[in-house]
Formats: structure tokens, C-alpha cells, sequence
């Protein structure tokens, strides 16, 4: 069973937890663009184009609830930012981000870090932009202008927080870290591109770095509260694949999530080895008539290659966000040349 280590369920940051996000609980007319938006990606579209006319033909509006979100976004361009196609992926073509510091002219510029382990201090950084100015306007992707994730080289230690900016286009949080070298995501989309970005760079903090293994591969989380969160579904390398989340407490299925960011979930996938940020998007919204606020919450999750990722999934429940997390390896699929995990160690099931 993979748990939710101690330090990111409830009690550890206080931005993990504690946090009546103005997202729970706020209407949900008007999100279906965001995350429709984000699935208006090169890799989706040349996966699923064939796929979504038929379907957008032969089943019209009455779409279910896994073939809907793969037809719509190609018959219906949206009108928001896109997800960054980032870099491509030379094994497989797909998009991965969050590897690069700097890119198509905008910086992430950190400007202050906490400095003591496990010692709250201020996470400062601005977005310089193509004439090395900082950018200070921002579209909202998932109901946030800039969402900052931070997580230890390790994969341990995972945060989602919300930044405020200064009107110069500084942004601040604070924020407690662990000894070792940290990542740090900014996700975000300057107003007036098309596309979001994702950011990503390392900052440290100095002390007795004891990396943690990767948990091994499972379909369960639980957190510290007596949440269960099991997860269904496979990863298939270069193709958007459908996985599903479903929430009990106690033994009782979850019917009464809240929304969090436009959905009833928020699901963050890194790569195990270099931290690559995937797109993972929610197929459904609250309040569109079909989405159930639980137990379960699908997602389609692209991932660029086989081996072993780290899941981060935050949810909403009776006024608190939580997070459970799970490692799943992505098996070769049947777009690769031989079909079969490569050999190495990241491709067992058991990854390291
Ligand atoms: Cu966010």
C-alpha cells in the first residue's frame, strides 16, 4: 500500500490543509473551458482526432463520461490559454515541462527561499518576461493565475500552493522545507499568450538530506484521516488515458467532494528520474449535469514514456484539501517499437 507520508496530509504545511480554498465550495459556471482548454494540446489532438470525430459523430451530445472530454475539446477549440506544448519528448513525441528554467523568452526568478529546514520563511519569485521585465498580468488556468508546486527531489514533500503578487509582479508565499534539494513549479499562463507554461527550477535548503525511496507501485493511498483513495487505470505512454480516482472515508464511498480548482479533484503527475511535469486533466466539471461529486473523479493523464511516476492527487471534502499520492509505472504501450518495457529497472512494476 502506498501512503501518504505524514508531512503533506493534514497537520504539515499549512497550505495543504488547512486551506478553505476560495475555490471549495464556489460556483462552478464558466471552468469547463479551463479544462477543455487543456486538453487543446498537439499531442492530444494527434492522438485523439481520428477517435473524436467519430465519436463527436456517432454519438453527438450524449457523449459518457470518458468519450465526452476526448471529443469536445477538438470539436470546439476554446477560447483560454493552452497548456505549453513544452518540449517534445524524443522518445515518443509527447510533451513533457517544468524541466526548463527559462523558456520562449519567459524566466522563473526566485528571488527568496526559507532558509532553515523545516523553518517557515517567505518563497518570493517573479515571472521576467520576453523584454526582461516582470510580468504582472495573468490569465486564470483552473480558477488561479500562477499555481506553484514544490516537491523534493525525492518526490517527498509535495505542496500546491497559491501565491499572492505584489503589484511589481513579485510573488509571495511562505512555506516550510525539508533538508535537500527542492523543485520548484510555477504554472501559469501570461496574459495574451495562447498557450500556459510551466517553469520549473531547484532551490536548497542546507541540512541532513536522507532521501526517501520511491513508495512502491500501488492502487491505494490512504492519509492520515482516514481517507482511501484507490486508483484505476493504466498509463499508456504518448496517449491521453483515462484513470480513476474514487474517495472513501472509513470504508464509506466519498458522494460529497467539493470543488477544488474547478473540478472535484486536482491531479499533479511527475516523472520519477527528472521531475517532468505531466498535464493531467479533469474530464468532468461540477455542476455540468453529469459529474458526480464522488466517489469517483476521472482524469485523462498523458504521460511521455514508460517507467515509474509519482501522483499527486488534492481533493476537497468538508472544507479541507487533502492529498493522496501513488506511484504507478506507465508500461510500454502499443505505440512503442517493441511493445515490451525496455529492461530497464524503471520499467518492473516495482520500479526502484
Ligand atoms: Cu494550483
Amino acid at each position: 500500500m502506498t501512503t501518504a507520508s505524514p508531512e503533506r496530509t493534514v497537520g504539515a504545511p499549512a497550505t495543504r490543509t488547512s486551506t478553505a480554498d476560495p475555490a471549495v465550495g464556489a460556483p462552478a459556471s464558466g471552468r469547463r473551458a479551463s479544462w477543455r482548454s487543456r486538453l487543446d494540446r498537439p499531442v492530444v489532438r494527434l492522438v485523439g482526432f481520428a477517435l473524436a470525430l467519430v465519436l463527436a459523430l456517432v454519438v453527438g451530445g450524449g457523449v459518457g463520461a470518458i468519450a465526452g472530454p476526448t471529443a469536445e475539446p477538438v470539436a470546439a477549440p476554446p477560447p483560454g490559454p493552452a497548456p505549453a506544448p513544452a518540449v517534445t519528448d524524443p522518445a515518443t513525441g509527447a510533451d513533457v515541462s517544468g524541466l526548463a528554467i527559462s523558456r520562449d523568452g519567459y524566466t522563473l526568478d526566485v528571488l527568496a527561499t526559507p532558509g532553515g529546514v523545516d523553518t517557515p520563511g517567505e518563497l518570493a519569485f517573479r515571472i521576467l518576461g520576453p523584454t526582461g521585465a516582470p510580468v504582472t498580468a495573468f490569465t486564470p488556468t483552473h480558477d488561479k493565475p500562477l499555481h506553484l508546486i514544490l516537491v523534493r527531489r525525492d518526490q517527498s514533500g509535495f505542496q500546491h500552493l497559491h501565491p499572492v503578487m505584489d503589484p511589481d509582479g513579485t510573488w509571495r508565499t511562505t512555506t516550510s522545507l525539508t533538508a535537500g534539494d527542492h523543485r520548484v513549479f510555477a504554472d501559469f499562463a501570461p496574459e495574451g499568450r495562447s498557450e500556459a507554461l510551466t517553469l520549473g527550477r531547484d532551490i536548497a535548503v542546507a541540512g541532513d538530506y536522507r532521501p526517501v525511496p520511491l513508495p512502491p507501485a500501488s492502487a491505494t493511498a490512504t492519509t492520515a484521516d482516514g481517507y482511501t483513495v484507490t486508483l484505476t487505470g493504466d498509463l499508456v505512454p504518448g496517449t491521453a488515458s483515462p484513470v480513476t480516482l474514487s474517495v472513501s472515508r472509513d470504508g464509506a464511498p466519498v458522494t460529497d467532494l467539493q470543488p477544488y480548482l474547478a473540478a472535484y479533484g486536482h491531479l499533479v503527475a511527475l516523472r520519477t528520474g527528472d521531475l517532468a511535469y505531466l498535464h493531467v486533466h479533469p474530464t468532468g466539471t461540477p455542476g455540468d449535469g453529469r459529474t458526480a461529486a464522488g466517489p469517483a473523479i476521472e482524469f485523462l493523464a498523458e504521460v511521455p514514456s514508460a517507467g515509474p511516476y509519482r501522483l499527486y492527487l488534492d481533493f476537497a471534502h468538508q472544507g479541507v484539501v487533502r492529498t493522496a499520492e501513488f506511484t504507478v509505472v506507465a508500461a510500454a504501450g502499443a505505440g512503442t517499437p517493441d511493445g515490451a518495457p525496455s529492461g530497464h529497472g524503471d520499467s518492473t512494476p516495482h520500479g526502484h
